[in-house]
């Protein structure tokens, strides 16, 4: 667990027990851990890490340090942050080639102020290097960053799970999706969209997302009645939120004014501007929400 596995001023009970019990569950497993800036390890959590079991096995400073499991060969390193907005990024390790040398470092690797890192990560002789801190999952040669389980925003888009590494003979990776719901963001315009189109399309969705849709166009459906198909869809969503950036736009009623004297002077001026196009989205837009307010 390459860091920031915890929020620390998140940490309560409850997480903590959840913590305790998953650990328990799987005591035949060996869990390597360091953190990362979201939990780094001071006094303040120590007593809450002391607590772990004896399967976990914890880095709990900022210096390079490794466990080393004779069966298996191999040399697990990591190191720590101990400070929100301090992390060590210089250190000397001279590997043992015999061993299967795997790292746990909590880092981004693209940004300017890490390109002495990313120059020389590489160039260490590790089997494997576990990466944390991005949520996006990405890799760069031996460094792999398999990203957050889960996603937590509309920012985290595309796919979240783990890596599943066998180091025998070659290093094999395979990216397992972890089943938890997607953060998905729809731009839908509903330009003669009907409304049982419109519903027909979010019955197709899976529901079990979260869901942003941003809604725009020209609409056939009255805002009123929008905003009950929106209620009715929250309901059968498990998250769902609608950014409305559509403008209702009734034909009958604009044919209807059709030869009012100051309607079509603005229309003849719309036509000899160069920028005709805008022009008439805004005519549009503003005569949709005249409609709208009657
Ligand atoms: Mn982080």
């Amino acid at each position: 667990m390459s860091g920031d596995t915890f929020e620390r001023e998140d940490i309560n009970l409850y997480t903590e027990n959840k913590i305790l019990d998953i650990f328990d569950k799987y005591d035949d497993i060996k869990i390597f851990m360091i953190f990362g800036n979201h939990d780094y390890y001071d006094e303040t959590i120590s007593r809450f890490v002391n607590s772990f079991p004896k399967n976990v096995y914890v880095f709990k400073n900022n210096n390079l340090n490794f466990y080393e499991l004779k069966n298996i060969n191999t040399r697990i390193y990591g190191m720590s942050w101990t400070e929100k907005f301090n992390s060590n990024k210089k250190f000397k390790v001279e590997l043992d080639p015999n061993f299967y040398n795997v790292f746990l470092i909590h880092e981004d690797l693209d940004n300017n102020e890490n390109f002495y890192l990313k120059n020389n990560l590489s160039k260490l002789q590790f089997d494997y290097i576990a990466l944390g801190h991005i949520h996006k999952k990405f890799q760069f040669k031996n460094i792999f960053n398999p990203g957050s389980l889960s996603p937590s925003s509309f920012k985290d888009t595309g796919e979240y799970g783990f890596n599943y590494v066998n180091l025998d003979n070659a290093l094999k990776c395979e990216f397992i999706r972890s089943n938890n719901p997607s953060f998905i963001q729809i731009n839908y315009d509903i330009s003669n969209i009907s409304k049982d189109d419109f519903i027909m399309y979010f019955n197709k969705l899976d529901k079990n997302n979260f869901y942003r849709i941003i809604i725009s166009g020209y609409s056939k459906i009255k805002k009123i009645e929008l905003e009950s198909i929106f209620l009715h869809l929250q309901e059968k969503f498990l998250y769902i939120e609608f950014i409305d950036n559509s403008y209702f736009w009734d034909i009958e009623k604009i044919n209807s004014i059709k030869n009012n004297l100051l309607f079509r002077e603005i229309l003849k001026n719309i036509e000899l501007s160069d920028n005709k196009d805008k022009l008439i989205e805004l005519f549009l837009e503003k005569i949709g929400e005249s409609f709208e307010d009657n």
